[in-house]
């Protein structure tokens, strides 16, 4: 399918969708929304993929927000559809039963920062910054800012940048939990790839198995938590991936894994 806002490539196992409206530093008005959620349509129902990247288009935003032109028109209802449409296909990033990794490439700013806590992991060029800064706008974060980025990097330090506004760099993020590696801008896509195709080459059942877990153990008691990895975990071995990986390890060669999560 053929989208304005977004661009779809799928390359060995690998999806990658990069927000592409870089005359607005990639801002998500509501038709980029749309086109997400068919694009996470798209990669959803194709069993090639075991891996998803999201990128902005230019080097100098990964999305600097919700689209502020849009914001400004909006009246309570209509705000109310555009922030549930937000955390809807933001959802979806989460649930999707495959690993889901942001490649941030410079300003991740509102909505951009929601889009990134939205996935599974985060991988940051030198140049990016990370930031809440709706306060100035005269309004909160919508997309889920108020609710993931206490529960990632603490309440204190969440309100702190929620209350002024105030930017990371991609290294004071990496200190305190937000972003697992950074690397030059020119190196991003590669090391992010990188790390993509080791993950292509396990078992999508294991994979899906492991995202579920840490997903749905970490909004409920540990005890609970536990019991998700017990029924994760036998669920696994009733995939073909479980048997070829521990025979490859006996005949010490490299697994093939070719489960399906369809059965
Ligand atoms: N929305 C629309 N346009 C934007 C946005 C945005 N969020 N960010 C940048 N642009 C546009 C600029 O208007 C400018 O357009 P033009 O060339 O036509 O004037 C172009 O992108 C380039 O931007 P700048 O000239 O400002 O570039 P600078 O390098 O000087 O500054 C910044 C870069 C610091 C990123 C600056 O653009 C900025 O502060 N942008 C806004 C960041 C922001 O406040 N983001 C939060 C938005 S609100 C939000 O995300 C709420 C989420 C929940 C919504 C719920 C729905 C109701």
């Amino acid at each position: 399918m053929a989208y304005e806002n977004i661009i779809l490539e799928v390359e060995k196992s690998i999806a990658k969708i990069t927000f592409n409206r870089p005359k607005a530093l990639n801002a998500l008005n509501q038709a980029l929304l749309d086109e997400l959620d068919k694009a996470l349509d798209e990669v959803e129902q194709n069993e090639d993929v075991k891996v998803l990247v999201l990128t902005g288009a230019g080097d100098k935003a990964f999305v600097a927000g919700a689209d502020i032109t849009e914001i400004n028109k909006l009246n309570a209802l209509e705000a109310k559809f555009f922030c549930k449409k937000g955390h809807d296909v933001m959802a979806r990033l989460q649930e999707i039963p495959i690993p889901v990794i942001a490649a941030v490439n410079g300003f991740a700013l509102g909505g951009g920062s929601e889009m990134a806590l939205s996935c599974d992991f985060i991988y940051a060029s030198e140049t990016a910054k990370f930031g809440l800064p709706e306060i100035t706008l005269g309004i909160i974060p919508g997309f889920g800012g108020t609710q993931k980025l206490p529960r990632l990097i603490g309440k204190n330090l969440a309100k702190e940048m929620i209350f002024t506004g105030k930017m990371l760099s991609a290294a004071e993020a990496k200190d305190v939990g937000l972003v697992n590696q950074v690397v030059p801008l020119e190196e991003l896509m590669d090391s992010v790839m990188k790390v993509a195709s080791s993950i292509a080459k396990k078992g999508r059942v294991s994979l899906r198995a492991a995202k579920y877990a840490v997903n749905t153990g970490m909004d409920v008691d540990l005890a609970t938590g536990c019991k998700i990895e017990i029924d994760s975990f036998a669920l696994c071995m009733d995939s073909p991936d479980a048997k070829e990986g521990t025979s490859a390890f006996m005949e010490k060669r490299k697994a093939e894994f070719k489960g399906s999560i369809k059965g």
